[in-house]
């Protein structure tokens, strides 16, 4: 998609105006009237067809991450892991695979601010000779929650309020208060990286533990980083509320004019490894999105680099139809059992059928760059070849695409036991120890905006609200929550 790809003629111009169906179009100022005063005439194909295209040039926005900005780029491998994983793209040193990354915010709608508190979306798709794989991560290395039946709700509560359709803070921190879980991720939106100072700045996390996996089966867990190298960059509160009333898509500017100028972002990519022996001896569930692995018990081991080089020439064709799912995986890459990828791997392609229709796989900036040889069939805005007249039906007697038992067989190497049941996570105090752990880490001036910022939103929410909170802060930390209670108690003051 560059700008050669323009139709131009042999003559090097970009030649008359058409119809979409490629009449060319003598008169695109005015409508075909009878006489000066007559009517619109219904015969006017360009004016009808016009109007009707502009009527649908609306696609459903992303339900979450609406606003958001991508740019393309490429994946370089830094560090042999070949011996943990039989993905082709990860195979040698210096190998590059071309990639599209798209950062958002989350519970906005598209002409939201970028720079409204929430966590940032980080998707990046890689175009490996095996099909794509999408790690679609966000800035933050942990979640809210830990089962997926509980997401629609949340994003509820992020969302707007039924009646006012305003934002709403009673809702927000009265299911806080109910699923005290989140609030590990909680504390990380309160600091100051709830307002990342553009895309830029920002690291990204694969957040859910996943597998990597050599070509005998034998695996190991891992969990992403991208790490930023152009060093955090946070807004504090003051800064991030002018800039949304100021410039609303701050993030999407910076970005865009970076690499316009040449300034190339760029990302050093790591993971945490760890045997399945090792993730059944820690103190937490590896599986549980809501814990981090501690860094100290399983360091960062470099892998490569991701390069953003490039501008969209289209944003609706090339951002606005992306479609990531951490279900598109290569061989050599799996899920783990995490309760909430399991729930996402699901529910990705189902938003895209919705959002782009049953082709959205055969979108150019969705299209594997590797060929797709399977059996699928029509549908809506079936485009390509559609199989041309190769059999539409697997096993067949005249040739055509053979399976890959090879690696059909890398990622099924699990062992299950147990009864089908709702096997619910109890709150423990595991999940307190992270959160103080978290505060305890942060700066004076850190632990003094994270108070500020939270006390400012809980403020907001009714009494029932405030103090059905307070004891889960206590429970983290109770200096932490004495200094929430009388900086709550000094607001409802002024
Ligand atoms: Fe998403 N999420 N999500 N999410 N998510 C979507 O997919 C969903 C979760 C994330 O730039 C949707 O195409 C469920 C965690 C990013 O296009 C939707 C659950 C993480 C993006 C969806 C989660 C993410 C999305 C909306 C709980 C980080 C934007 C439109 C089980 C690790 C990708 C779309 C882009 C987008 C569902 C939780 C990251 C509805 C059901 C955890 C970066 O399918």
């Amino acid at each position: 998609m560059k700008s050669t790809d323009l139709p131009l003629n042999s003559s090097g111009s970009l030649g008359v105006l058409t119809t979409g169906s490629g009449n060319p179009v003598p008169n695109n100022q005015t409508s075909q009237t009878a006489g000066y005063y007559g009517p619109v005439l219904m015969q006017d194909f360009h004016l009808i067809d016009k109007l009707a295209h502009f009527d649908r040039e609306r696609i459903p926005e992303r339900v979450v991450h609406a606003k958001g900005a991508g740019a393309h780029g490429y994946f370089e491998v830094t560090n042999d892991i070949s011996h943990l994983t039989c993905a082709k793209f990860l195979s040698a040193v210096g190998k590059r695979t071309p990639i599209f990354t798209r950062f958002s915010t989350v519970g906005g709608e598209s002409g939201s601010a970028d720079t409204a508190r929430d966590p940032r979306g980080f998707a990046v798709k890689f175009y490996t000779e095996e099909g794509n794989w999408d790690m679609v991560g966000n800035n933050t290395p942990i979640f809210f929650i830990r089962d997926p039946i509980k997401f629609p709700d949340f994003i509820h509560t992020q969302k707007r309020d039924p009646r006012t359709h305003l934002k709403n803070a009673d809702m927000q921190w009265d299911f806080w208060s109910h699923v005290p879980e989140a609030l590990h991720q909680v504390m990380i939106l309160f600091t100051n990286r709830g307002t990342p100072d553009g895309f830029r700045h920002m690291h990204g996390y694969s957040s859910h533990t996943l597998k990597l996996v050599s070509a005998d089966g034998s695996f190991h867990y891992v969990k992403w980083h991208f790490r930023t190298d152009q060093g955090i960059k946070n807004l504090t509160a003051k800064q991030a509320a002018e800039l949304s009333g100021t410039n609303p898509d701050y993030a999407t500017q910076d970005l865009f004019e970076a690499i316009e100028r040449g300034d190339f972002p760029s990302w050093t990519v790591s993971i945490q490894i760890f045997t399945e022996e090792e993730a059944m001896k820690l103190k937490y569930n590896p599986f549980d999105v809501t814990k981090v692995v501690s860094q100290k018990e399983f360091p960062l081991h470099e892998v490569g680099r991701m390069v953003l080089d490039r501008n969209p020439e289209n944003y609706f064709v090339e951002v606005e139809q992306a479609a990531f799912s951490p279900s598109h995986m290569v061989p050599g890459i799996a899920p783990s059992p995490d309760r909430m990828l399991q729930g996402r791997l699901f529910s990705y392609p189902d938003t895209h059928r919705h959002r782009l229709g049953a082709n959205y796989l055969q979108l150019p900036i969705n299209r594997s760059r590797d060929a797709v040889r399977y059996h699928q069939r029509d549908g809506p805005m079936c485009f390509g070849t559609n199989g041309g007249r190769l059999p539409n039906y697997e096993p067949n007697s005249f040739g055509g695409p053979q399976e890959a038992p090879n690696t059909r067989e890398i990622d099924t190497r699990s062992a299950v036991e147990g009864f089908i049941g709702r096997h619910g996570y109890e709150l423990t105090d595991a999940d307190f120890d992270q959160p103080r752990a978290l505060y305890h880490l942060l700066s004076p001036s850190e632990q003094q905006d994270l108070v500020d910022n939270m006390a400012g939103s809980i403020a907001q929410a009714k009494p029932v609200f405030q103090n059905s909170i307070l004891p889960h802060l206590k429970r983290i930390d109770s200096e932490f929550g004495a200094r929430i209670e009388s900086a709550i108690k000094s607001i409802n003051a002024q």
